[in-house]
């Protein structure tokens, strides 16, 4: 695996519909996620924090809230994530709200045309993502950014990375998926996403399904990992604008993340949508440190 980590905030909470994922970047870096990953004997550089409109607080406009303001965002994170990469780097996102994996994986797709990569992404989430203006019940564009990136959005947010779709929804599994929206349901299995939602893992276990989930990648796989942390149970991660019980606990959520380290493959990750207002002393962004430290593979026991 590349041991050459770029750490890139992007403190916006502009696609959310709360206040405070804007926080998320200095929360994470409060919980000393650069040092825990120096403590893998990773090379760690903190390239600061991206800069982007405020808030400003508005209704949808056609389905969408701040859609400018989003497209923004985006397209300062796509260019500093496809410069990372193109550097021979790692990156790591820290959001900062779920419409960031827009500009995040639009730079990985890309590199990945550039490179002759197969792309993977595993999008760890409470939620499936992939409303269109048509079918959100909110407009806020953090439910949206999965469907963006398969080609259904508006036209300033699914070109970003130079290509339409920006991936197909064959690269995408979704894990712990457990609030899904009635229109979002059927436009995810029109499009035939494959999805490891909660039923699935109840029944299956967590093995059974990141097997699944990363089955088929190889040596020429890129492997993205975009991680919600609301796709964790609120018991253990409650500072997210969004909390939806019944997630995976602490057990599944390590053994999700060491499967996925046992792999070698992992080139880019999200950390999103974690909100430090709603927290408390600042026990999320540990425990998302903490399961970060799994996904590049500290383990409990001396397995390699
Ligand atoms: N599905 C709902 C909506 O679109 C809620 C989406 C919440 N999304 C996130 N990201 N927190 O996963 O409005
Ligand atoms: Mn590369
Ligand atoms: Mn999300
Ligand atoms: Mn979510």
């Amino acid at each position: 695996m590349n041991t050459r980590i770029s750490l890139i905030g992007a403190p916006t909470d502009i696609g959310a519909g709360s206040r405070g994922a804007s926080m998320g970047p200095e929360a994470l870096r409060v919980a000393q996620i650069a040092s825990a990953l120096e403590g893998r004997g990773l090379e760690v550089l903190d390239r600061g924090n991206l800069t982007g409109p405020n808030n400003p607080w508005l209704p949808p406009v056609d389905g969408y809230r701040h859609l400018a303001e989003v497209t923004a965002w985006n397209q300062s994170l796509h260019d500093a994530v496809y410069a990372e990469l193109q550097l021979g780097r790692l990156p790591i996102v820290l959001g900062g709200d779920h419409c960031l994996g827009i500009g995040s994986i639009s730079a990985v797709a890309r590199h990945c045309r550039d490179t002759g990569k197969k792309l993977r992404v595993l999008w760890l989430d409470a939620h499936a993502d992939f409303n269109t203006n048509t079918l959100t019940p909110s407009g806020n564009i953090h439910g949206m950014p999965v469907a963006c990136l398969c080609g259904h959005g508006p036209q300033q947010l699914i070109e970003i990375g130079g290509h339409v779709p920006a991936i197909s929804p064959k690269w995408v599994r979704q894990i712990g998926i457990r609030s899904v929206d009635e229109g979002e349901k059927r436009f995810v299995h029109e499009q035939d996403l494959e999805v490891f939602d909660m039923r699935y893992i109840d029944e299956m276990g967590m093995r059974a399904a990141m097997e699944l989930a990363l089955a088929l990648t190889d040596a020429n796989t890129h492997l993205h990992v975009s991680f919600d942390v609301d796709f964790l149970d609120p018991d253990i991660a409650p500072g997210v604008g969004t909390t939806v019980r019944g997630g995976p606990n602490y057990r599944e959520a390590q053994l999700c993340m060491e499967m996925i380290a046992d792999t070698g493959r992992l080139a880019s990750l999200d950390v999103m949508e974690l909100n430090p207002a709603l927290d408390e002393r600042n026990r999320t962004a540990l425990v998302a440190v903490d399961l970060i430290e799994s996904l590049f593979g500290k383990s409990t026991l001396m397995r390699k």
